[in-house]
């Protein structure tokens, strides 16, 4: 890769990050606001960022189209952005119950494994628990928090108990929370 196209990686990378705040979390660190549905105006969160950042629409669209997790979506004539998943505020998706693979994975450190098997895997600071359809995607999610652990889920189980599954305009499962009856250590079959 030639350098210029290795720093401006690395840029984006910081600039992604820092909206992946703003949209899912902190918005009024920039003074934006998120509407119900999670969306911020693009022109104003361009403003914004450019007091902090060297961006305009051209980078912002690159930003997003490269993001290696495709955290962002635009609305289709680009006037709205909004993050995919993660979020802590409170927005509505709008996303429609799905029905599931019948195995999903959660990644998490082992020193959550006791608090998760007493009350299950809880959303935290999160709208959802995220969930994987991949053991690869969970290791890695896991990894963030530190020495890995993978629970296999039963999500038939689950379906048949009533528990509902959103899957994200970027791949990722949501649910409301796991308890620990459909928890298995990856690894370990299901029945
Ligand atoms: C753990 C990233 C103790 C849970 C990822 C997790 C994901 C418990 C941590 C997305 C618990 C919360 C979300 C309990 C849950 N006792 N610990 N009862 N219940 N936990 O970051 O799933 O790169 O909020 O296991 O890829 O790690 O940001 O959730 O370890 O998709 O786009 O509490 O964030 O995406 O951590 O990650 P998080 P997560 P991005």
């Amino acid at each position: 890769m030639k350098k210029k196209e290795l720093k401006n990686r690395e840029n984006y990378k910081k600039i992604s990050k820092f909206i992946s705040l703003v949209l899912r979390h902190s918005p009024e660190v920039i003074g934006i606001s998120l509407d119900k549905n999670g969306w911020t105006d693009t022109d104003i969160l361009i403003k914004k960022l450019s007091s902090k950042f060297d961006i305009d629409l051209n980078i912002l669209k690159e930003i997003v189209a490269t993001d290696e997790k495709q955290r962002y979506s635009f609305s289709p004539d680009f006037t709205k952005i909004r993050a995919n998943q993660g979020h802590s505020v409170s927005v509505d998706l709008e996303l429609l119950p799905q029905k599931p693979p019948t195995i999903l994975y959660h990644g998490t450190a082992q020193r959550f494994v006791g608090g998760i098997y007493e009350k299950g895997i809880q959303r935290q600071n999160r709208q959802y628990v995220h969930l994987s359809k991949d053991v690869e995607t969970a290791q890695k999610v896991g990894s963030r928090h530190g020495e890995v652990f993978v629970f296999q889920i039963d999500t038939h189980k689950m379906l048949s108990e009533g528990y509902l599954f959103y899957l994200s305009e970027n791949g990722v499962w949501l649910t409301d929370e796991v308890p620990a009856r459909f928890l298995n250590p990856y690894n370990k079959l299901v029945e």
